[in-house]
């Protein structure tokens, strides 16, 4: 029997209410598919940086390293800087492990409402492909007279050729591979930012020419988010670069209903480390301890997650179970209009499942 070893990160917050509930569902799975899931659960989080100082421990990636794959719920805390608890956990095991493709499919599931009045189940399908590693995310910059009325902070962005390069060519390979419109829109701010993303717009046109069978569209962020609202359904994969285009999934996982149905998988498309699997919202202190978080953003990234792994008749079942639960229209979360707690809707996934 196949075993997959697999990193559990709960985090913090909702991040410990959705993570056991995807996990029931992958030892269902299990369970179907004659395969087994070693867990490996690590407490890290804000609970082990108010213990010890730090988000995880010192040789936290040594141990993630050999799994096979990472689910992550989430990260966050109300009495730590966001900037600590990011800095602390997630950036570092996506650089550590060159997970350069954070993939954030949104697709308008028939039944769920979008904000949007025109647009109906099915309408819109769409992936945002962000870059990962570098960027405006690079850990480079500082502060000068830190605190003083003079204080100055430097953010340094970081494109390289090569990041840009294998981000827009794994976009290309991911409207090939999609089959859907076979479109690729590339987003920039090239007009203000004339080096980076000029260095983008120059790699994009370079390497679109190695796909001539697939359409191209370069729009500026700002164009980008206003037609993300205008024209959704023109759109098929979308890359842009490490902020850009977490901004513009944030704003297509609220045009097809919910952040609590936004699946995100951060890719080592190389294989060389594991990847991570984690649900596109944070921790939610808000709702956090309440028990009616949407459980099924992170059940549809355990569903990437068994994708990844090969098991792909098992992530098909992940997604039309979830997608049947979402047609039913009976059982759901606050978050889309309903009174369901997190588990119900498991549950409900689960009864689907079989
Ligand atoms: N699900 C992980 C999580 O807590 N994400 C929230 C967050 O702040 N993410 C920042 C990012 O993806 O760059």
């Amino acid at each position: 029997m196949k075993t997959f070893t697999i990193a559990v990160i709960a985090g913090d917050g909702v991040g410990t209410e959705v993570i056991p509930q995807a996990k029931r569902i992958l030892e269902r799975i299990a369970k179907i598919h004659e395969i087994t899931f070693a867990f490996q659960d690590f407490d890290w989080g804000a609970e082990h940086f108010f213990r010890w100082g730090r988000m995880m421990p010192a040789g936290a990636i040594d141990l993630l390293e050999p799994c096979d794959a990472i689910l992550l719920g989430a990260v966050g805390h109300p009495d730590i800087p966001d900037h600590t608890t990011l800095n602390g956990l997630l950036l570092p095991i996506r650089r550590a492990f060159d997970q350069y493709a954070n993939v954030r499919p949104a697709y308008l599931y028939p039944g769920v409402e979008s904000p949007l009045a025109k647009a109906r189940g099915g309408d819109i399908d769409l992936v945002v492909v962000r870059e990962n590693t570098e960027g405006e995310y690079a850990p480079v910059g500082g502060f000068m007279y830190q605190h003083q009325p003079e204080e100055i902070a430097i953010q340094t962005s970081v494109f390289t050729r090569r990041g840009v390069e294998r981000i827009v060519r794994f976009a290309f390979e991911l409207a090939r591979k999609r089959n859907k419109q076979r479109r690729v829109a590339s987003i920039t701010k090239s007009n203000a930012q004339g080096y980076s993303m000029v260095l983008w717009d120059r790699t994009f046109q370079q390497v679109a020419l190695q796909y001539p069978d697939i359409e191209t569209e370069s729009l500026l962020v700002d164009a980008a988010a206003m037609n993300f609202i205008r024209r959704p359904q023109s759109f098929d994969v979308v890359v842009g670069s490490n902020l850009f285009a977490d901004i513009l999934s944030d704003l297509s996982a609220i045009i097809v209903g919910s952040m609590g149905l936004a699946a995100s998988a951060n890719l080592d498309p190389l294989r060389r480390f594991p990847s991570m699997f984690e649900p596109v919202h944070g921790s939610a202190p808000d709702i956090a301890g309440k028990g009616v978080v949407n459980p099924l953003a992170t059940i549809l990234s355990a569903g990437m997650m068994l994708d990844h792994l090969g098991m792909n008749e098992a992530a098909g079942a992940v997604e039309s179970a979830v997608a049947a639960v979402l047609a039913d229209a009976k059982v759901r979360t606050p978050d889309l209009g309903g009174h369901n707690s997190t588990e119900e809707v498991a549950n409900a996934v689960l009864e689907k499942l079989g």
